[in-house]
């Protein structure tokens, strides 16, 4: 029933104690090569389970809205760009520990695509899926109705760089940077809630900060 988060590859195992080991091991081994050729831009560690990440060149980005909803949609960054924008200024937290203050994220509120869709009844939850070919992350659908989530083309009032899962990225800003996903490609209505990659090895769906599974008093990794 929670299929198969990592796309096929054979799953983590379940981790009791918590996954902050796990999470560090992602960006201890760096898996991108990524922290190596960039900056540690304004306190950002790079994650990514996907061992590489395709880039996708600007106009061969789709956005795909699926699932239960009236009217699936596909949508490419020019159709994002000309929807209404909103600009958010929040702290960004790691549930490992490592925090980035009052950080810019800007783009189209996940309640408009959802609206747009039309949402049909019995639908309870949102799947994301990314172009990584990995990673995957949930929201309830009155978490992802929130004004504060966002699906972001700018970070830091840039373009989201590949590093920081561009063009498309998801920006969830009360909860934990997990649900954070990047590179995202789908999202798809769902009647009941399909944890995410790193909820299906230990950590809350309901990922808020400070009130979930993930402390966010971890040593730094
Ligand atoms: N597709 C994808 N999204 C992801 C991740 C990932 O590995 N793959 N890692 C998550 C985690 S644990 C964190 S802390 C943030 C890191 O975002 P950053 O690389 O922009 O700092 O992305 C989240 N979204
Ligand atoms: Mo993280």
């Amino acid at each position: 029933m929670l299929g198969l988060g990592a796309g096929g590859l054979v799953a983590a195992p379940y981790v009791q104690r918590g996954t902050e080991a796990l999470l560090g091991a992602a960006s201890d081994k760096d898996p991108t090569g990524l922290t190596g050729l960039l900056p540690n831009g304004g306190g950002f560690r790079y994650y990514s389970v996907a061992s590489s990440v395709p880039r996708r060149p600007e106009g061969d980005y789709r956005l795909t809205v699926d699932g239960l909803v009236e009217r699936p949609a596909t949508y490419g960054l020019d159709a994002l760009r000309a929807l209404p924008q909103t600009r958010v200024v929040r702290d960004v937290q790691c549930v490992t520990g490592w925090r980035v203050p009052a950080t810019a994220f800007s783009g189209v509120r996940l309640s408009l695509l959802l609206d747009a869709a039309g949402v049909r009844p019995g639908a309870r939850a949102i799947r994301f899926t990314c172009f990584d070919g990995a990673y995957s992350e949930s929201l309830t659908l009155p978490q992802a109705r929130r004004d504060d989530v966002l699906v972001c083309l700018r970070m830091r009032d840039e373009p989201v760089s590949h590093a920081h899962g561009g063009p498309v990225r998801l920006y969830v800003a009360p909860m934990y940077f997990y649900k954070s996903a990047k590179w995202i490609s789908g999202i798809t209505v769902t009647s009941e809630v399909r944890p995410g990659y790193w909820e299906e090895r230990g950590y809350d769906v309901d990922a808020w900060v400070g009130r979930s599974n993930g402390r966010g008093d971890a040593p730094t990794v």
